[in-house]
């Protein structure tokens, strides 16, 4: 097993462990964590951490901390003072925050920086001994067809081939992981889309890229070899069509951890443009969305726990 989660026994089952696959770390007396700035020897992780329910993850360290303020006022464990530290304080990486059960940090853009970040989060929740952990990526993506500011819940993370796969070269040689998602937990999350009907709120494949500009298609980057016509050419492939929206990070995070699902909404329709030009209003609008649509299901299973 390569993820960070358990997979014995089934849902229902309580006490899921995070399970680490490193016979290295037994031996290692203290453990950094590098690029979260916290280290075995100077944290009590079980004290910290040990709680944690539910880990958020998203790109930008500000859209993490509003989630924070967000979750804590819905689920009314709001710090009178409204402060919320940030845990990885004295490195500017990634930004960690927590209020209650709910953990919520930033992983910056692309598989790299995504892949670092699960390492840690991983061990992390591993030497907290935490349980039973669902993770939920909150994210932006380009969509493809779709209203601007609809939210895709992703079924599947495809590759740039449309292949459900993630690559890695370990030890010169390449290493072909499943990334397979929760989709059970996908379609409760969907469920929950309904349920509040503030937007519209869609399943399906998500492609995962490399690269914003020409790994997506753009024509709006420094470098462009290809036609407008090819570009609308390979969006509106057939396969293309089974996989609604395009982003960055979900390969690497259904590969690296189970019990997850990713909720990204749409900034903008690919078939119709490559610029961000909606307003910063809007554009802040729409990210909010998968923050609200995470924070109900959240809402849900805290209130059934
Ligand atoms: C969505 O948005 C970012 C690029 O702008 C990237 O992190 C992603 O997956
Ligand atoms: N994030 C992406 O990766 N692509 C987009 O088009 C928008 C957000």
């Amino acid at each position: 097993m390569h993820s960070g989660f358990s997979e014995e026994g089934n849902r229902e089952q309580c006490e899921r462990p995070i399970c680490v696959n490193n016979p290295h770390l037994e031996s290692m007396k203290e453990d950094i964590l590098y690029h979260l700035n916290l280290d075995t020897a100077s944290h009590d992780f079980p004290k910290q951490f040990g709680d944690v329910k539910f880990v958020c993850v998203g790109g930008s360290p500000w859209r993490m901390k509003s989630f924070t303020e967000y979750i804590a006022k819905e689920l009314g464990l709001e710090d009178p003072k409204g402060e919320y530290p940030n845990i990885c304080e004295g490195t500017d990486r990634y930004a960690m925050y927590k209020v209650g059960p709910i953990l919520s940090i930033s992983h910056g853009i692309g598989i790299p920086s995504m892949s670092v970040m699960l390492h840690e989060l991983i061990k992390l929740l591993y030497h907290a001994r935490c349980t039973d952990v669902t993770i939920v990526r909150i994210g932006t993506s380009g969509g493809i067809g779709l209203q601007p500011g609809t939210v895709v819940v992703t079924k599947q993370s495809v590759d740039a081939m449309f292949l459900p796969r993630f690559e890695q070269v370990v030890l010169g040689k390449t290493v072909v992981r499943s990334t397979e998602l929760d989709v059970e937990l996908a379609e409760e999350l969907l469920q929950c889309g309904k349920e509040l009907a503030e937007f519209e709120t869609v399943i399906g494949n998500t492609m995962c890229t490399l690269d914003f500009y020409e790994g997506q298609a753009r024509l709006d980057g420094a470098f462009c070899s290809y036609t407008e016509e090819e570009k609308q050419n390979y969006l509106s492939k057939r396969a293309c069509s089974r996989s609604p929206n395009i982003e960055m990070e979900s390969s690497v995070f259904a590969a690296m951890c189970k019990l997850t699902a990713v909720v990204c909404v749409t900034l903008l329709d690919r078939q119709k443009g490559d610029q961000m030009s909606s307003s910063q209003e809007v554009m802040h609008s729409y990210q909010q969305r998968p923050q609200i649509l995470t924070g109900h299901y959240i809402k849900k299973k805290l209130k059934t726990f």
